[in-house]
């Protein structure tokens, strides 16, 4: 197992917005120091993309992490679960159940994402807001409000945090979520216990995380 010290955290978006943010997230919960390394969009990301490609790194995309060794890792779930399987937390051990469960609730968020990405990016058409805010969002929260029910929570996986989790809390933290969830007290509990953990408290508070969540 490669050591985490050094690492460098390469990311797209500002702030703790899009898949960087649960990464972000976990480091600073587990008090792991990084570089976070935020690759302009627009004026530098297609040289590093083709830079990344060009030295035989298949994955083209963003997050990636890098390790003292040289080695690189892609994926946002795959990089929550290395790092968590690394720190030794934030993943069930000897209870297949749980790990797959953890790893379904961090497979639904993901579509979560993708749906918020999508109405984020263009939140200057009015169909594509409408249509998040007023069907998608409402049912991605009883969804996860379900889920987070099951093993009484405050987390997914019951009283023990998980990688999931922190994916789960970019979404439901911010806006337009932050609008409607007062009808949802599991995920309200949750993403109370989350904003209070030592951890991350820093982060929730910060100029950065003020910038989490793009005003739909
Ligand atoms: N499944 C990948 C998706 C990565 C992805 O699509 N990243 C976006 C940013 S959130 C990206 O790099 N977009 C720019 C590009 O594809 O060139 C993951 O979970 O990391």
């Amino acid at each position: 197992m490669s050591s985490i010290n050094n690492l460098k955290l390469h990311y797209i978006f500002p702030g703790y917005n899009g898949l960087g943010g649960p990464i972000r997230l976990l480091l600073e919960d587990a008090q792991v120091p990084y570089e976070w390394i935020h690759i302009d969009v627009a004026q530098t990301w297609p040289k590093t993309k083709q830079s990344w490609i060009d030295s035989g790194y298949p994955f083209d995309c963003a997050p990636m992490i890098k390790l003292e060794d040289g080695k690189q890792y892609s994926g946002a779930q795959p990089i929550l679960r290395f790092l968590s399987k690394s720190l030794g937390k934030y993943i069930p051990t000897n209870d297949i159940d749980l790990e797959t469960f953890v790893e379904t609730v961090s497979d639904y968020s993901c579509d979560w994402f993708k749906a918020y990405g999508m109405a984020a990016r263009n939140r200057d058409q009015k169909d594509i807001v409408d249509k998040y805010i007023q069907e998608q969002l409402p049912m991605y929260l009883q969804r996860f409000e379900r889920i987070y029910g099951v093993k009484q929570g405050p987390y997914a996986a019951g009283d023990e945090i998980t990688y999931c989790d922190f994916i789960v809390f970019v979404l439901a933290s911010r806006s337009p979520s932050t609008t409607q969830l007062k009808d949802y007290p599991n995920l309200s509990k949750f993403v109370e216990t989350m904003s209070a953990r030592p951890g991350l408290e820093n982060a929730v508070e910060s100029e950065d995380y003020a910038h989490t969540g793009i005003p739909l």
